[in-house]
């Protein structure tokens, strides 16, 4: 359930904007940058992220808001999928390493891959996008890759250094954020949210 505040615009959204449920700066980022044309402010409240799937998590992270402050939400849930690990860490991905920094998570990665001849790997977003009224609408994006050997790069987040995308010499990591912008898990799903609100404005 939601449980504890870490936004301190939580108390005075402005309603003009779409609300992000969301804890992770990162992603407010990202998220900004591709929605360009639409106001976006974060709102995370942390929700037991307990769901069997993307979906499920971010429709309860977008529930979270929308019951907070009554009005229309998006949120984010998303994660790296590795062939070779059967999937891991899927919806599991923040919560991989402890604490879960950046380097954590990669070399953790990398270890549990040391064996792995077959690299192949795939980012999953889910964008959770729910009304007041209880409708929910949901949109997935997904980004083929394989994961390298050693980390590569300093900008993004997450596994980021580790995952380089298809037809793509570089890490997420090595290249500028407007490039991962526009191939992103995120930016797919992004894509998808935009073009259903360009036919169903939320007011
Ligand atoms: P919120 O739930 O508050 O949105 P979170 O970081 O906990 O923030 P998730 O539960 O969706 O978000 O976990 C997604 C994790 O998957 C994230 O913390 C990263 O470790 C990883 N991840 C997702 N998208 C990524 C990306 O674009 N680049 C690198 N890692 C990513």
């Amino acid at each position: 359930m939601a449980s504890k505040i870490r936004n301190p615009n939580l108390r005075n959204p402005n309603n003009e904007e779409l609300l992000i449920a969301t804890t992770n700066q990162h992603k407010i980022k990202e998220i900004a940058h591709i929605l360009k044309g639409i106001r976006v402010m974060g709102n995370g409240i942390r929700v037991n992220e307990d769901g069997r799937t993307f979906e499920e998590n971010a429709i309860k992270k977008a529930k979270a808001v929308v019951r907070k402050f009554g009005q229309s939400a998006i949120a984010d849930d998303s994660g790296l999928i590795v062939n070779c690990l059967q999937g891991k860490p899927g919806i599991k991905s923040a919560r991989f390493a402890t604490p879960p920094t950046p380097e954590n998570l990669c070399r953790k990665l990398l270890k549990k891959m040391a064996s792995c001849k077959a690299r192949g790997a795939k980012f999953v977003c889910v964008i959770a996008l729910v009304y007041p009224s209880g409708k929910v609408r949901t949109f997935k994006g997904v980004c083929h890759g394989r994961i390298i050997k050693k980390m590569r790069g300093k900008e993004g987040f997450g596994y980021d250094p580790v995952f380089r995308p298809c037809g793509l010499k570089k890490t997420f990591a090595e290249m500028p954020p407007a490039i991962k912008n526009r191939i992103s898990h995120r930016a797919m799903a992004l894509k998808k949210l935009k073009d259903y609100l360009a036919v169903n404005p939320i007011r």
